[in-house]
Formats: C-alpha cells, structure tokens, sequence
C-alpha cells in the first residue's frame, strides 16, 4: 500500500497503474486500495502543496495517476449488489473543477444500485434545478473542494429551494472541507464524510 501511495505522490501513473493490477490479481480488496492508498495519496499531495514543496503541476500528475488508477479499480468497485433502485443527479459545485472525490461517490452509488446522473464539475446552480425537474431524483449530491466554492454549494441548495423542489429531493454533501455545520447552516438533508457514508445514507432513506 506505501509503495502504491508514493507512487501516485510522485506522478508515476505507469508503475501505479502496473502495482494496481498486480494487486487486483493478488486479490486485494479494491475498496482497501482506494481508502488505504489513494486517498491517502491525495491527502498527502495536500500537505505537499501546503507546505510550498508542491505546486499545480505537481498536483496535476498526482491527480493523473490517482485517475489511472481508479479508471482501473471501477469495474472492480461496481458490482452490482442490489437491484436497481433509487436515482441521484451529483456534480461538483459552480466554479470547482476537483472531480476525483465526485467520480467515486459514482462509482460507489453506481455499485450499490442507483441509477446517478453525473452533471460533471463546474456546475451552476440552474443546472442542478433543470435536472431535478427533469430526471425527479431522489437525491441530489453536492461535492465542493474549495473554501470559495462551498458558497456555491450554498446558492444551488437555495435555488433547488426557490424552484420549488427542496421537498422532492434529499441534498447530501462532501468534499474535504465541508462539515456538518457547514451542511447544518445551508439546510443540506445529509454530510457525508465519505462515498461510503453516502452510499449508507442513499441505503437508509430508500429502505424508509
Ligand atoms: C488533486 C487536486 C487538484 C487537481 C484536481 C484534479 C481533479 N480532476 O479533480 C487540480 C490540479 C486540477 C487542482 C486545482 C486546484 N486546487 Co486542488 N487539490 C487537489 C488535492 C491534492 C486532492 C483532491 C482529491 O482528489 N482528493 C481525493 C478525493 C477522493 O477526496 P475528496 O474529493 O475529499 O472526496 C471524498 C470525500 O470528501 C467525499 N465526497 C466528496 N464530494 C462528495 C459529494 C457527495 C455527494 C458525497 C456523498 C461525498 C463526497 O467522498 C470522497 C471519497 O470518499 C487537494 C488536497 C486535499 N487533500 O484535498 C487539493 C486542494 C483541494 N486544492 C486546492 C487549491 C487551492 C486548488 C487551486 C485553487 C490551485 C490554484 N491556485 O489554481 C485549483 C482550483 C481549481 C478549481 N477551480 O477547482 C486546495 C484548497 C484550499 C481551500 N481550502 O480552498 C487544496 C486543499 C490543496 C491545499 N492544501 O492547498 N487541485
């Protein structure tokens, strides 16, 4: 797992992605793979960029590597367990590009039955509005990365509520610097900490 961690630290998405595919034949569990190693990973590319030893474009192939291997790992993460059941509409937040969190909260939700519509990053708020009314979810989910863009978060819950949907839908949000106070203040439905927590969440309400 530690050899795994530096190599996508370093940007070395060919070994990464060779080491990932040795493990997956040796029967690692991919979920371990992600939770132990990769997000690991970008954890430690932040502290990296925190203490001025890393910048953009190191963060960038990072990102590169961490993306190969989870390219790998989805097939790996979604089987299907359940029957389908359930619908969410997810996308990161207006003017937040970070979609490495996003994309596995999918492929977890995906894996556990729902049926997700992936509006992709930078997603303005009427966005998020004209899917609900289109696709009538049962969840929405809002990932943000960014302190500046938790405040999007904020205008897409307030639109979905001036639109006249607040009630159709349960919003839950993440991202590493959202918290539960954060989702408190904004009358988000559900903070989740992880994919897992929210695949957990998605699990309860459906089952009433
Ligand atoms: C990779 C990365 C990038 C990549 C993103 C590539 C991509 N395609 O996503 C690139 C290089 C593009 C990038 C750009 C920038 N970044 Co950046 N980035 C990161 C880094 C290193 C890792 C993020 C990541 O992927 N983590 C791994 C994933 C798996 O974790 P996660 O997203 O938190 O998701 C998990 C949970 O939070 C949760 N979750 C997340 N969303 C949701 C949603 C729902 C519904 C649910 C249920 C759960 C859930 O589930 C996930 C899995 O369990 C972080 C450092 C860090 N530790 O977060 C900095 C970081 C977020 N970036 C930062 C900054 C400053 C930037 C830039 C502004 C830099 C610049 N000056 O240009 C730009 C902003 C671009 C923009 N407009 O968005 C800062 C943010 C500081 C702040 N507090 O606002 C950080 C913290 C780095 C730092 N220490 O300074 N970045």
């Amino acid at each position: 797992m530690k050899t795994l961690l530096e190599l996508v630290v370093t940007g070395n998405t060919t070994e990464a992605v060779r080491l990932v595919e040795t493990m997956l034949k040796d029967g690692f569990n991919p979920e371990a793979l992600v939770k132990e190693a990769l997000i690991p990973a970008m954890d430690e590319v932040g502290d990296l960029v925190q203490r001025g030893e890393y910048h953009i474009p190191d963060m960038l192939v990072a990102a590169k590597a961490m993306n190969a291997c989870m390219a790998l790992l989805k097939t790996a993460l979604a089987v299907v367990v359940l029957k389908p059941s359930g619908k969410m509409v997810i996308g990161t937040v207006q003017g937040d590009l970070h979609d490495i969190g996003k994309n596995l909260v999918v492929t977890i939700l995906e894996g556990s039955g729902l049926a997700v519509i992936d509006l992709g990053n930078d997603v303005p708020p009427d966005r998020f509005v004209e899917a609900i009314r289109q696709e009538d979810p049962d969840f929405v989910g809002l990932s943000a990365l960014l302190t500046t863009t938790m405040l999007s978060m904020r205008d897409t819950v307030d639109a979905i509520g001036q639109a006249g949907l607040r009630g159709r839908v349960k919003v839950m949000i993440g991202g590493a610097p959202v918290t539960q106070e954060f989702a408190d203040q904004i009358g988000a439905d559900f903070y989740a900490r992880d994919a897992t927590a929210g695949r957990e969440y998605a699990r309860r309400t459906l089952a009433g």
